[in-house]
């Protein structure tokens, strides 16, 4: 790790928003890579996550975090705990909004978790989807601000790296001098497996409906590196044997086009050939027991 030069700035950013707003878009377009899983389901994000971005004059550790809401079960409180956890140990917050709606209760429930002494940027994503009237984005605004009075604000859009110097800039100027914590060129904290696992998931998110996204956990079994290619064999586990059925398919098609997407996500990861066999396991209940919620990796 380089010492850094004088004036050099750094520290950790939580990302904290409702879920859906496009916390961890944000997140792999602020680090310009892929790390962060990322689809229309609620929840789609259950671990913390860090994404370094390093800068001649500034490194920042951003936080990716599950969105805060009311848990239903033990994974929702771990997941909840965990965001509520990372607010308090990080040295500034972008508040991650959808510009393109006012601001709801949900945002609201947010803004009080958010402690009064740590540095804020309120960040309107989805500036893409966000009226073109400028009446109605500016209430859409005000309607935030209101929630952070003294935070600066920055729109963005997750899908438009272009639009995210504004963001950088606010969120620099909050950061106080300090260290390189990791090496400058490292862009997560996570081992490559477990983002190959998370890949895996998030064909799952996006080939399944209702119950079956939030009933699935992936575990990578065995990674064996061959001269020419990749070989991967993961598990899903689900709770039910519905779900089991659900997920292999007629025939087993629905497993085959995950399979399928995902070795395409993890071959773009890893800059390689990959091959990827995939097991579906029921483990009941797996969600409310705190052994294999362990053993699944999430833990409070
Ligand atoms: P998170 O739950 O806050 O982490 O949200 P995700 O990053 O998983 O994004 C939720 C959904 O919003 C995904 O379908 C994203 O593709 C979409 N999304 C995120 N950012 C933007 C944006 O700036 N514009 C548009 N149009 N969609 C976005
Ligand atoms: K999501
Ligand atoms: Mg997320």
């Amino acid at each position: 790790i380089p010492t850094a030069p004088p004036g050099f700035k750094s520290g950790f950013v939580a990302l904290i928003g409702r879920p859906n707003v496009g916390k961890s878009t944000l997140l792999n377009a602020l680090v310009g890579q892929k790390i962060a899983i990322t689809s229309p389901v609620a929840q789609t994000t259950r671990n913390r996550l860090q994404g370094i971005l390093s800068l001649p004059e500034a490194q920042i550790i951003w936080v990716d975090t599950p969105g805060i809401h009311k848990p239903h079960h033990r994974l929702g409180e771990i997941l909840v705990h965990n965001a509520q956890a990372a607010m308090a140990a990080v040295d500034a917050i972008l508040f991650v909004v959808d510009g393109s709606v006012p601001a709801g209760r949900g945002d609201a429930f947010i803004a009080e978790r958010i402690p009064a002494h740590s540095p804020c940027v309120i960040v309107c994503n989805k500036s893409d989807l966000a009226p073109k009237d400028a009446q109605t984005r500016q209430a859409h605004q005000e309607s935030y601000q209101a929630l952070r009075p003294q935070a600066p604000v920055v729109w963005v859009s997750g899908l438009d790296p272009s639009s995210l110097d504004p963001l950088l800039r606010a969120t620099i100027d909050l950061l106080p001098n300090g260290p390189y914590y990791y090496p400058p060129d490292l862009v997560t904290d996570q081992p490559e497996r477990f983002i190959m696992a998370e890949l895996i998931r998030e064909q799952v998110l996006l080939h399944t409906r209702e119950e079956v996204p939030h009933s699935v956990a992936v575990n990578i079994d065995q990674v064996e590196e061959t001269p020419s290619l990749t070989r991967i064999l993961a598990t899903l586990s689900v709770e039910r044997d519905s779900q089991k059925g659900i997920l292999i398919g007629k025939r087993g098609e629905m497993l085959k086009q995950i399979g399928q997407a995902a070795r395409l996500q993890i071959q773009k990861l890893i800059l390689g050939k990959v091959y990827l066999e995939l097991f579906v396991k029921v483990r009941p209940h797996w969600r409310r027991s705190e052994r294999t919620l362990g053993d699944l990796g999430y833990r409070a």
